[in-house]
């Protein structure tokens, strides 16, 4: 998986631009692009790029007599500076220099030869590394031959090609831009740019920790999106892709924007007329006071504009052959966009029992949560009686259909598993604690487990789940929802749910997913117990071996299988109180030390024998309560 997005479609690079129509210039005169030790550049010299176009050296901003090392296009002079080495630490005067410390860093000095700037790497010898400003615009300090610090890895306002963008999974820095405080100074203002750790795929602007704008999803291409634009006051207007004089006024501005496809941003000056924006939005600044009104098309919400048409194109007429499964309410089917993004549509059918209720609880929901073991939901449609939501398409399809087909359960190693098993009790967490609101699934099971083309769980349906109050304290609910045999206790028979009804159902999915079996299905006439029963009887008999379903018996670790089915017992106890949160799940799954707890035996769920006391389980009173219910059919 890659790491980084790549953003060069977003930001066509103005160093492309300028090299079109500025070509390098003859190198007589061959200015200096290195700095080695020894050699301080001292206020006034500068280093020039071998290509001639970028330039380094001390600079004043704006208004402003503080001095600063920056990097800025040698075209353009100081008046456009790219990157600034020392933003929060200015120096007063001219006597200040760029030099390599004995101990190898690139630093600024002041007067006094005090350090206001280091690049704060390890020491190095200083008579091996030297620093040099590259063709990009980057400025590197190499220690024999090995690049140990580079400016690209310290982005500033601006972006140049080849900086990486994003949150990096191999050193997990989150690389952001960050606005100048104001146009006379580039101390790091209030508005940062950069790519949210969750949400890896879309791009955010915040004002202090406030997010105020939204790329929109990244499809590979452009980021989707709807007709929408954001304002933002106070910017120094990025380069200029487009003018229009025929506007004369905001709206007109603004409708010439929306109709053109490559229109990005728009803003309207009186006296200068309709300047848009199609790929390039570099160099933008925000600036306390002053500065231009400057409208972004919002890519969008998940709320998108997919027609009904557009639909139905996209899964060639909800064919058959586009038929990817049955969900909970209705067909499946797969769908590719345009675009060339592939998508997965759900068709609620007419007599599905999600109604229109359910419906709009799940695109709610699902559109205000994200997290990498979540399925994202991209947009919905609603024609007449027909409801479809649409989703990103996962190309492992669910769960179930691996782990209970004999043939498919063989891809689905202990390493996969064990991995599957993590990722949704972090989905869980997100939805128990982390996410804005607190949210339970309610209906958690294995064909609610969406696989990506990587594995990687992501928990569906949320036709069923609920906002709670921040106690999570239990609820009560006229209707019981849910799916039978993956139900608490307390869910099932009075109608409570609270965050650790999840908790029993992720027990149960543990033991399946270990085990390879279906709990509403198994049964063992020998141990006359179901699978919940055996699980605990097994593990109670030290022989935890015997229920891990035999395809990965080879390939499991019994310390992990043991400390799953622990987790899952624990999970699945009667009372509500004596599960652990998601958040101790979480941690002794992945702690090497944890103490487990012992379970307590589940009585509710192993001592009920399915297929001779069916009928015990059908009279009880949350069942002839709730006639609404459709998932408590007989096996
Ligand atoms: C750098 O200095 C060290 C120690 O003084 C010496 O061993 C090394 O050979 C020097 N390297 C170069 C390239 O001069
Ligand atoms: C420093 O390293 C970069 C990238 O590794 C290379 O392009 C550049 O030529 C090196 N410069 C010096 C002076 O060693
Ligand atoms: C913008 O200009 C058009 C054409 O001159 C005019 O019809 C429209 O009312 C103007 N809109 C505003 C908000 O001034
Ligand atoms: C559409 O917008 C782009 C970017 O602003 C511009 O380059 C292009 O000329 C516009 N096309 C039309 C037909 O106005
Ligand atoms: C930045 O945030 C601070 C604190 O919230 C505020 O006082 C200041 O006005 C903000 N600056 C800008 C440019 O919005
Ligand atoms: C349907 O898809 C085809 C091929 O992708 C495209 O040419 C056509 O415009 C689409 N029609 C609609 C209504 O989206
Ligand atoms: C889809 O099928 C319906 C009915 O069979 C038909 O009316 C419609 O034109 C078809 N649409 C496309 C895009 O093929
Ligand atoms: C939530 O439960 C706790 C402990 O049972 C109790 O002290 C608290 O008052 C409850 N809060 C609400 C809002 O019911
Ligand atoms: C597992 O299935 C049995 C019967 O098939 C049922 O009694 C039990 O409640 C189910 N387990 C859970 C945890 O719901
Ligand atoms: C089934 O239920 C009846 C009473 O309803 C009980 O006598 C019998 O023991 C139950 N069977 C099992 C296997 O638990
Ligand atoms: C187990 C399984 O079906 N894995 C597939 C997941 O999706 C990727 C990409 O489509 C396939 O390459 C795998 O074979």
């Amino acid at each position: 998986m890659d790491a980084i997005y790549p953003t060069s479609n977003l930001f066509l690079s103005v160093s492309l631009i300028i090299s079109f129509f500025i070509l390098p210039t003859a190198a007589a005169a061959a200015p200096n692009s290195q700095l080695s030790s020894g050699q301080p550049l001292v206020d006034g010299a500068t280093l020039i790029s071998s290509d001639g176009i970028f330039e380094l050296g001390f600079f004043s901003p704006g208004s402003s007599t503080n001095r600063y090392v920056g990097i800025w296009y040698h075209s353009f002079s100081a008046a456009a500076v790219l990157w600034v080495a020392n933003r929060d630490s200015p120096l007063l005067d001219t006597l200040g220099s760029l030099s390599i410390a004995s101990d190898g860093n690139l630093v600024i000095l002041d007067g006094h030869k005090a350090v206001v700037w280091s690049s704060k790497v390890a020491s190095l010898p200083s008579n091996e590394t030297m620093a040099e400003l590259l063709d990009t615009g980057n400025l590197v300090l190499n220690n024999s031959d090995a690049t140990v610090w580079q400016s690209f890895d310290n982005p500033g306002d601006t972006y140049l090609p080849g900086m990486k963008v994003g949150l990096d999974l191999v050193t997990n820095v989150n690389q952001v831009f960050t606005s100048w405080r104001s146009n006379d100074d580039p101390a790091p203002g209030n508005f940062t740019l950069g790519i949210a750790p969750d949400q890896s795929t879309q791009f955010f602007i915040w004002e202090g920790d406030k997010p105020r704008w939204r790329s929109g999803r990244w499809n590979g291409q452009v980021f989707l999106g709807s007709d929408r634009f954001y304002l933002i006051k106070g910017m120094k207007l990025p380069d200029l892709s487009y003018w229009d004089l025929d506007p004369t006024n905001d709206t007109q501005c603004k409708e010439a924007c929306m109709k053109n496809c490559s229109c990005k941003a728009y803003s309207y000056q009186a006296g200068i007329g309709c300047l848009t924006w199609g790929r390039e939005l570099v160099d933008i600044h925000m600036f306390s006071s002053g500065g231009n009104d400057f409208y972004l098309r919002l890519a969008g919400s998940e709320f998108g504009t997919f027609s009904f048409q557009a639909v139905e194109n996209a899964t060639a007429n909800f064919s058959a052959l586009n038929l990817l499964g049955e969900g909970g309410f209705g067909p499946v089917y797969k769908g590719t966009l345009p675009g060339g993004q592939d998508i997965a549509v759900k068709r609620l059918s007419r007599n599905s029992g999600q109604g229109v209720k359910e419906f709009k609880n799940e695109v709610i929901l699902i559109a205000k949560l994200q997290h990498r073991n979540l399925v994202r939901l991209l947009g919905y449609c609603i024609k007449r009686d027909d409801k479809m939501l649409i989703y990103e398409y996962m190309a492992n399809r669910s769960l179930d259909v691996l782990l209970f087909d004999a043939r498919r359960k063989l891809q689905l190693d202990w390493k996969t598993r064990y991995s599957i098993i993590e990722g949704i009790a972090r989905g869980l967490l997100y939805l128990h604690r982390d996410s804005r609101l607190r949210i339970i699934h309610r209906d958690l099971k294995v064909s609610n487990i969406l696989l990506d083309e990587n594995m990687n769980p992501k928990i569906s349906d949320f036709g069923m789940a609920r906002i709670f109050g921040n106690d999570g304290n239990e609820t009560n609910t006229k209707r019981v929802v849910g799916t039978y045999g993956y139900m608490s206790p307390e869910f099932a028979m009075q109608g409570l749910f609270s965050v650790k009804s999840d908790v029993y159902s992720f027990g149960v999915l543990l033991i399946e997913i270990v085990s390879g079996m279906r709990n509403s299905t198994y049964y063992n006439s020998e141990l006359s117990n179901n699978l919940l029963g055996c699980a605990w009887k097994l593990w109670n008999e030290n022989n935890v071996m015997e229920l891990v379903d035999s395809s990965i018996r080879s390939s499991c670790s019994i310390k992990e299988i043991s400390i799953c089915i622990n987790v899952g017992l624990l999970c699945i106890q009667d009372r509500a109180n004596d599960r652990p949160t998601m958040s101790s799940v979480i941690m002794m799954l992945e702690s090497d030390n944890y103490v487990h707890p012992t379970p307590r035996r589940p009585r509710f769920a192993a001592e009920i024998i399915p297929s001779e006391n069916d009928s015990l389980i059908f009279d009880r009173k949350t069942v002839t309560r709730n006639p609404s219910i459709t998932i408590l059919t007989g096996r």
